[in-house]
């Protein structure tokens, strides 16, 4: 029997697709990665997710898991050889339990990150792992990539959000770690090799998550800086000013809001003017009551700003103007794909290192290929900036592209240079997996060698991603 025919039997046909079918499956978001399949297929439980990986693992068939399909790195996305099973998570999409005294939350892997939340809050607690796909990525995948998005400067990346896991092997066993103990000190910690190895080491098919208070109120603003530096000296006022109470500072440029005023002329600009050359999002989340909340945010925005830390602050005085500017925030992402492919670049540095990242980079840049414009936002609170970059006028795209390998080795060995990373938060897959051989010690490399064949030998859970072909 033909390996499609056996994953018909085991799952039923309709939940077994085969390339054609699957083919919106088979290519990343950006489109940069295409690959294809022997079949696409959709378990409905952790038992059925680990008799497929069986079934796999008989015929010598990798397994490449997809969640909602909007990472960066192409690390859902099979190669070309046609040999692997898709294996998508959507059906595993239950709440198992909300146990509000433990304060915890557990969900399948397939849920939507946005269902997690909207279940958190349905138990009147907060799951504060937020991003722009919130829509569309799915909890699995936020665990393999270890997301980071806009709230970690408070609450930590979806590892410090996790207490357990469960997870199928690469030999088709359940391992069921879905403990919510904020202490167990009881030998190696298996979860944290599986979160962030995106789907190399296992495949994620529950968590077991933290929940948090909900604020009673936020304060959101827009705030204009005169500098990067000043910017980041605004960062540190903020922290002592508003302590835990500071949940978000996203940094945008002055060019990031030009695109987002060519791109979605709709959409109105707090600062229209456009004088100054950074820009950021600001929100405070209180414990306490709006009018505790307003004054503090009040008091600490008027010290900046007679201390010149800020040149302008935009409040939003309304639930609508503040998510008006979260949605600029959240679509500058679509802005970049709506002008044409840039090259991406999540680097993050030690915040104190923000400003000098920037002015060499920046500069480096220009001395090398004259007229490429920058798009640089992001995490300022992480020191994770998306330090993309986008053709010079009168340049074609396909031009820009052409000096691809060159001007990002310029950027992320600047970002080594300066004590940094080359992928903050979006992970590795097949774009970065090359590059880790010049970014991390040979000592590392065969560590994290060994660990991979130590929990896939036959190397079949996602082949080809994450490390490098040749070991170290
Ligand atoms: C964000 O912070 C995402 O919006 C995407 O991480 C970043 O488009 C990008 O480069
Ligand atoms: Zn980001």
């Amino acid at each position: 029997m033909t390996l499609f025919s056996e994953l018909q039997q085991l799952l039923g046909a309709d939940r077994v697709q085969d390339s054609a079918q699957a083919e919106a499956l088979l290519r990343d978001r950006h489109g940069r990665f295409v690959g294809r399949v022997v079949a696409a297929v959709h378990p409905r439980d952790t038992a059925e997710v680990a008799a497929v990986v069986r079934l796999c693992g008989r015929h010598t068939a990798p397994i490449v898991v997809q969640g909602g399909n909007t990472g960066l790195m192409g690390a859902a996305t099979p190669d070309a050889s046609g040999r692997a099973v898709l294996l998508l998570l959507d059906r595993l999409n239950r709440v198992r339990q909300v146990d509000t005294d433990n304060d915890t939350l557990t969900v399948e892997a397939g849920c939507i990150l946005q269902h997690v939340q909207e279940a958190a809050r349905a138990a009147s607690r907060l799951f504060p792992l937020s991003l722009g796909a919130e829509g569309s990525c799915t909890l699995g995948g936020n665990l393999g990539t270890n997301a980071g998005g806009v709230a970690v400067l408070r609450y930590g990346n979806a590892r410090e959000l996790t207490l357990g896991l469960e997870v199928v092997t690469a030999d088709g066993q359940i391992w069921d770690g879905l403990r919510g103990l904020r202490k167990d000190n009881t030998g190696y910690d298996l979860r944290d090799l599986f979160i962030g190895s995106e789907g190399t080491l296992g495949i994620i098919t529950a968590a077991t998550l933290k929940l948090f208070p909900l604020p009673a109120a936020q304060c959101t603003a827009f705030l204009a800086f005169a500098s990067l530096a000043r910017a980041v000296a605004f960062l540190s006022h903020a922290r002592r000013g508003f302590s835990a109470g500071l949940t978000a500072f996203e940094l945008l440029s002055v060019d990031c809001l030009r695109l987002l005023r060519e791109q979605f002329p709709a959409s109105p600009l707090p600062f229209p003017e456009l004088e100054q050359p950074w820009y950021a999002l600001l929100e405070l989340s209180d414990h306490q009551d709006e009018a505790h909340a307003r004054a503090l945010f009040e008091r600490v925005l008027g010290d900046a700003l007679e201390n010149d830390l800020l040149v302008d602050a935009w409040i939003a005085e309304s639930l609508a103007q503040s998510e008006a500017l979260w949605c600029l925030r959240e679509t500058m992402s679509d802005a970049q794909k709506c002008a044409g492919q840039n090259m991406k670049h999540d680097i993050s540095v030690p915040v104190s290192q923000i400003v000098a990242f920037v002015e060499s980079t920046d500069a480096l840049l220009q001395q090398h290929f004259p007229g490429v414009r920058n798009y640089t936002f992001g995490h300022l609170g992480d020191g994770n900036l998306h330090y993309n970059v986008a053709h010079a006028p009168g340049r074609s795209v396909a031009e820009h592209m052409a000096n691809y390998a060159a001007l990002s080795q310029l950027v992320h060995d600047s970002a080594h240079a300066h004590g940094g990373s080359i992928s903050a938060e979006h992970g590795i897959g097949q774009r970065k997996r090359d590059l880790l051989a010049r970014y991390k010690s040979p000592v590392e490399l065969e560590l994290m060698h060994r660990i991979k064949q130590a929990l896939d030998p036959r190397g079949l859970l996602n082949p080809g991603k994450v490390l490098p072909e040749a070991s170290a």
